[in-house]
């Protein structure tokens, strides 16, 4: 049983709005620099907000990624870490943790999500093969790509519309999916990457009827879906919400239902499950399991931890339990909602509806006269940075890279910057900072001038790409 109907505890007190549950018990200061020193910091770091020092930072909204506060439970686990080679017993806890939330029968550990992409595509992928997927995420295609396979975007098509209020907008166009299996063949689609909720669309998240749906479809041509659950708690919440015959369901129950459609899942244990570090890979089927398990001692470390030290793997179990409460979830969007909301209400362009791990500022409809070449969203976060030391992070077409077979820009309709909120970190006052700041670069907007790229790395280079303005 994994809980009751859901009752917060706004409900029991018989209020409507949310509140955080929990309170403050260790912080770390922030210190902010001036303007001067952040235009050189932003110069030296080639207007690149990944190459900033943390210390020049303000409010740190890159992402969500590791950077979520952990309890005071996760912190006494980290005492409880057993760090032998192997079979350590912190292992058999997230092991424990994961049947039990996600529903998978085996579990390879690894350093982070990108380690179960790299060794799920390793395992899964035949060269020449194709990769279906509800939009691309940037780690997950490349190592699709680097196993050799072609990577299919299969989202609705609402999905590329920052202004579209479609409730599930991260949903699989289930006749894109068929078109392409009349076109190559079921037998040259490796999988079915299915991400919830889809991060470069805006955090939207995926239906369960969708999901249905996906499996019906899938079982009959033979097809796995492996699910990228990075942030498939945040992806219940929604469903909880908006699809009828959730709403008196668990966020814990609707996980289980939706992980119970799929073959298997990747996970960045640094997001929805409130870890620092840490991932995962999950998989029902035994012999792949077997293949997985024994490529993850090549390269991560032994089948039983992974990449992770013992003590992480403790904190990771707990935190999976925790990120399974529907008061966290409730105020972890309600947070993210807030800051939408306000930036709205400014008419600020922002993707709608608002999804579940941060905001995506529309850097088009910001800068319609900066155009796509000259990196409108770079652009964005490099003004944000400037105005008030906030670090945001480019979802556009630097994030997308090159065309495999081209070799030119891929040029996504989706143009965004994204302001992502780590989990149980910052206050709602400091949301409101943020919303202003927003506000101050919005007001300039006319005369911002794009950047130009000067260094342009081989792999994935928003990480390390270095720009000039124009
Ligand atoms: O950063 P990793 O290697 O633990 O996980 C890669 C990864 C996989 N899938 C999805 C949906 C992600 O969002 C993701 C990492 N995302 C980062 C770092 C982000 O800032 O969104």
């Amino acid at each position: 049983m994994l809980g009751a109907t859901p009752q917060t505890m706004g409900q029991q007190l018989g209020r409507r709005s949310w509140a955080e549950p929990w309170k403050i018990k260790m912080v770390e200061p922030l210190r902010v620099i001036t303007r001067d020193e952040r235009e050189r910091a932003l110069r030296a770091a080639g207007y690149n907000t990944f190459l900033l020092k943390s210390d020049d930072v303000y409010i740190d909204l890159l992402t969500d990624s590791g950077t979520n506060a952990m309890s005071d439970r996760q912190w006494a686990g980290m005492l409880l870490g057993d760090e032998a080679y192997a079979g350590s017993r912190n292992f058999y806890h997230l092991e424990a943790a994961m049947q039990k939330y996600y529903g998978y029968k085996y579990l390879t550990p690894t350093h982070q999500g990108r380690g179960a992409e790299h060794i799920l595509s390793q395992i899964a992928v035949k060269p020449g093969q194709f990769v279906c997927g509800n939009m691309y995420f940037t780690t997950t295609r490349l190592h699709q790509e680097l196993a050799g396979g072609m990577f299919t975007d299969v989202i609705i098509d609402e999905a590329h519309d920052p202004a579209s209020l479609h409730p599930f907008k991260g949903n699989v166009d289930l006749r894109k999916v068929q078109a392409l299996i009349d076109q190559v063949g079921a037998q040259n689609i490796a999988y079915l990457s299915l991400a919830v909720t889809v991060n470069m669309a805006g955090g939207q998240p995926v239906s369960m009827a969708n999901a249905r749906e996906l499996r019906a479809l899938c079982n009959q041509h033979g097809i796995k879906i492996f699910l990228d659950a990075t942030r498939a708690l945040e992806n219940a919440f929604f469903i909880q919400e908006r699809e009828a015959g959730y709403q008196n369901k668990t966020l814990a129950e609707i996980l289980r239902e939706f992980c119970s459609y799929t073959d298997g899942a990747t996970m960045s244990a640094k997001k929805d499950s409130l870890a620092n570090i840490g991932g995962w890979l999950a998989l029902n089927d035994e012999e792949l399991f077997q293949e997985a398990s024994n490529l993850v001692v090549v390269y991560e470390g032994l089948h039983t931890y992974g990449g992770m030290a013992g003590r992480d793997m403790e904190a990771l179990a707990i935190g999976i339990e925790e990120s399974a409460q529907d008061d966290h979830m409730r105020a972890r969007i309600g947070q993210v909602r807030y800051l939408g909301d306000l930036l709205t209400d400014w008419g600020i362009p922002i993707v709608l509806p608002v999804g579940g791990h941060a905001i995506f500022l529309d850097a088009r409809a910001f800068y319609p006269h900066i155009p796509q070449d000259e990196f409108p969203a770079q652009t964005l976060a490099a003004e944000l940075y400037l105005d008030s030391g906030i670090r945001a992070m480019e979802r556009g077409i630097v994030s997308a890279g090159r065309n495999a077979q081209t070799g030119d820009h891929n040029r996504p309709k989706l143009e965004l910057t994204r302001l992502t909120i780590p989990r149980r970190v910052y206050t709602q006052a400091h949301m409101d900072v943020v919303a202003e700041a927003v506000k101050a670069v919005y007001e300039h907007r006319a005369t911002t001038r794009g950047l130009k790229m000067a260094f342009e790395p081989k792999y994935l280079r928003f990480f390390q790409a270095r720009f000039e303005r124009l």
